[in-house]
């Protein structure tokens, strides 16, 4: 038995479709595939050349039958994802065909693939760094065709690149300084302490950018997460259909008929928001509403941007002041709803009880939706999507290692500053290298790997 094992997933989605694909990868792929697979001209699966496609039947060679009609890519290592050998079966669409040939690859020796496996190969393998393979599951999940175009320049290797970069500078600069009074090498440059003072500070700087970029990269690939609260009636699940352009949500003149939160991804000039309808905020009527209720206090607690609607074909009430006083204002946007109710007239609730201007509309009639749109790309990003040049960061954990390692450059220039001995200040150097070691993958440590490709679907 050869030490890696082969294994095999589905790779579409579940569910009826044109066609579903099984994928296998590894030593045996060719030869666990060749049991179970007829050419038409009875040709052996492991005479295909490389890169090919071979018509033929899955056959369950026990029970003698047919199981579908099936083209078969052959890609032979070391030129494919995962660097080693891989069959993919193209199957006809229908669940039960993909669910049998799979199972015929298993009874014939491979194992099922855990989520993200695959990808997981192609970075043990050596293909792709760790940044990549974590721009992979960014692809599957993007929202805009932004967040598509960085999660395809990550993959390329645009962050990797420029943290390879940074990590390689921080290494020289930690050479010198250790270097700097014991011995002279020929490959390690000189460096006294105000020269590795500046050039730690550039690099600090271009630190700086990729930490800034986090929040563009995480807007791109998660969305904007906008909870739409309000009292009862004021018209949240209107809003939600009107900027959904249909009519997800229920909606009725009955205060409390949202009784759960829905969410729905919306497209806005590029940013995708998550928009959650919430449950209208009052003192509960039954256990049910509560629950509710509770749940909308929460999307309130953890949305990066809120829309407060108000009614305002009706004047304020205690509820309303409640209300306000309960909501963070920095994060929201208040909207006057219903304005089709007074058309030309001032809306009948009081708008100095407002911390800042709000936004006039009528989710029934689509009045001022635009502006509401303008108001939220401008509160998100400053009004458009910066020009997305230059390597984004979009996970959390690249934006925490990368803060780690701008701390560490910090302290070594304030020992350099204060003369702190060659060493101390070249270990602070090491970890700084080290944390962007981890972005890339370069350091490691293993329990990662697995949090990172759990997150994975099967199949990738
Ligand atoms: N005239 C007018 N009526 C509206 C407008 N928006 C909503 N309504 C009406 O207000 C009522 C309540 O609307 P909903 O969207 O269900 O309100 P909600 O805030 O989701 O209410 P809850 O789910 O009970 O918290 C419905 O009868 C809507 O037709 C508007 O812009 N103009
Ligand atoms: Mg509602």
């Amino acid at each position: 038995m050869p030490n890696v094992p082969t294994i095999a997933a589905i790779s579409t989605p579940l569910g009826a479709g044109a066609i579903g694909i099984v994928r296998m990868t590894g030593p045996e792929a060719l030869e666990i595939c060749g049991h179970v697979f007829r050419t038409a001209g009875g040709r052996r699966l492991e005479q295909s050349l490389s890169h090919s496609l071979n018509y033929g039947v899955i056959h369950d060679p026990l029970a003698g039958e047919v199981v579908d009609e099936v083209l078969v890519g052959v890609m032979k290592a070391p030129n494919t994802y995962t660097c080693e050998d891989i069959v993919e079966v193209n199957c006809h669409g229908g669940p039960v065909a993909q669910q049998k040939v799979l199972s015929l690859f298993l009874e014939h020796g491979a194992t099922l693939a855990t989520p993200g496996e695959f990808t997981r190969r192609a970075f043990l393998n050596g293909r792709i760094d760790l940044a990549q393979a974590e721009s992979v599951a960014l692809i599957i999940s993007a929202k805009t065709e932004a967040g598509l175009r960085v999660a395809l320049s990550q993959l390329g290797g645009s962050l990797s690149k420029e943290i390879q970069e940074l990590r390689r500078a921080i290494l020289r600069v930690m050479a010198a300084v250790e270097a700097d009074i014991d011995f002279s090498d020929e490959d390690i440059e000189e460096l006294n302490r105000d020269e590795a003072d500046e050039r730690l500070s550039e690099l600090q700087a271009r630190l700086q950018d990729l930490i800034e970029s986090a929040f563009v990269g995480r807007v791109l690939s998660q969305g904007v997460r906008t909870a739409i609260v309000g009292k009862p009636n004021v018209g949240k699940s209107s809003l939600l259909n009107s900027l959904l352009m249909r009519e997800r949500a229920i909606v009725t003149e009955i205060p409390g008929t949202t009784r759960d939160t829905i969410e729905e991804i919306i497209n806005i000039q590029g940013i995708p928001l998550q928009l959650i309808d919430t449950a209208g905020l009052r003192p509960a009527t039954d256990e049910v509403e509560q629950i509710g209720i509770d749940r909308s206090r929460n999307a309130m607690k953890e949305a990066d941007l809120i829309l407060c609607l108000l009614d305002g074909s009706e004047p304020e009430d205690d509820h309303d002041r409640a209300l306000l006083t309960s909501i963070p204002k920095e994060k929201t946007i208040y909207v006057i709803n219903k304005c089709d109710k007074f058309r030309g007239r001032n809306p009948r609730f009081n708008r100095g009880l407002l911390p800042h201007e709000p936004v006039i509309i009528s989710a029934m009639t689509r009045q001022g939706l635009r502006v509401l749109k303008e108001r939220i790309a401008e509160l998100v990003v400053g009004g458009a999507l910066p020009p997305l040049e230059g390597p984004i960061v979009t996970h959390e954990r690249h934006r925490q290692l990368l803060q780690l390692s701008s701390d560490a450059i910090n302290r070594a220039r304030q020992g350099l500053r204060v003369g702190l001995g060659e060493e101390l200040i070249a270990e602070e150097l090491r970890a700084a290298a080290s944390s962007l070691g981890e972005i890339t993958g370069d350091e490691l440590v293993e329990d990662l790997l697995d949090t990172i490709f759990h997150e994975f679907c099967i199949g990738k």
